[in-house]
């Protein structure tokens, strides 16, 4: 470890290239005072080896989650120009992606399709599954390495083009997308931000392009950074795919993936995409109280199905200049 921890048990697990550090803090109790002494060391375990969990991190209060993802992030961010489904808990505090307990979370960087990602993401388990429930883990290098040449190369060449249609009762609506009910405030946000809009009464349709491949700034370190695979129609089981294709046509769909110049993604592609990610995926349990920090250029999340309650929120930071 670059930077070691004080007063903390460390352990590193391994799969294909993707490495968690697990944080056991020995303290007399001032959780506080242990992770101000050891924020470089956790700043800097990010960036060595891009996810760390802490495990019984001591945090209670959920604001306090924002505050510890300050300091050793950065500011923490709105979860604005949404994809998936979270509330507000307070402040910048949010719960994380409400999917039903049975269905997976396929691995993403968080907002990749966007240009306002985050740059840290702590998640932060209130209440841990009876089972199953971990926030799985994958190496955005590792990933990277695992997909065939010829596929990165189209890919980086190409960038990635996100199609999204916005209407109430599928997928979000644009207002829940855009947190705005005001359409010229959605108009000047997607101007600012190189999204395409088109209306058609209360329906939205965006286009945006993005970068498939990027370079993390601080690690120079080159990694797989978007989600096709994740708004690809193929990512649907298929009862959805034929049935939300039956209904709204591929134009319409709530999210979809082409390639930068519009031209298709094969279902064969998004597999592959798939079985990277399947390869380097590791997924740690899960205590109430555990704190997960990942820096989301080197590494993606998602979720594993799980049975009783979970709560797990998420605070999302800039990174620290
Ligand atoms: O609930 C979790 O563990 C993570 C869910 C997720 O992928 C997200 O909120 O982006």
């Amino acid at each position: 470890m670059k930077t070691p921890f004080t007063d903390a048990d460390t352990e590193i697990a391994e799969r294909n290239g993707t490495r968690l550090v697990r944080v056991t803090p020995r303290h007399d109790g001032d959780h506080r005072a242990w992770f101000t002494a050891n924020a470089e060391a956790l700043r800097s375990a990010m960036y060595e080896h891009a996810a760390v969990m802490v495990k019984g991190s001591g945090l209670v209060e959920q604001a306090e989650l924002a505050d510890l993802a300050e300091e050793i992030g950065g500011a923490t961010l709105e979860y604005n120009e949404r994809s998936t489904p979270r509330s507000r808990v307070t402040g910048k505090v949010y719960t994380s992606t409400e999917y039903p307990a049975d269905q997976s979370i396929p691995q993403h960087n968080e907002s990749a399709y966007s240009e306002n990602w985050p740059h840290n993401v702590f998640f932060f388990c209130a209440l841990a599954a009876q089972t199953g429930g971990e926030t799985p883990v994958a190496d955005s290098g590792a990933v990277l390495e695992k997909l065939p040449a010829d596929l990165v190369r189209r890919f980086e060449d190409k960038g990635v083009l996100y199609t999204r249609t916005y209407r109430t009762g599928m997928g979000l609506s644009w207002q829940e997308g855009f947190q705005s009910d005001d359409k010229g405030h959605v108009e000047n946000y997607c101007a600012e931000h190189g999204i395409r809009t088109e209306w058609d009464g209360d329906v939205l349709r965006t286009r945006q392009r993005r970068p498939a491949v990027t370079v993390h700034p601080v690690t120079g370190k080159k990694v797989w950074f978007n989600q096709a695979h994740l708004f690809h129609v193929e990512a649907l089981p298929q009862a959805v795919r034929e049935g939300l294709l039956e209904i709204c046509g591929e134009d319409g769909l709530p999210r979809n993936a082409y390639y930068g110049d519009g031209s298709p993604i094969g279902a064969e592609e998004i597999e592959t995409i798939q079985g990277a990610y399947a390869e380097t995926t590791l997924a740690e349990p899960w205590r109430t109280g555990d704190l997960l920090m990942i820096d989301n250029i080197l590494t993606s999340h998602g979720r594993r199905p799980f049975t009783g309650d979970r709560k797990v929120l998420v605070a999302m930071t800039q990174r620290k200049a």
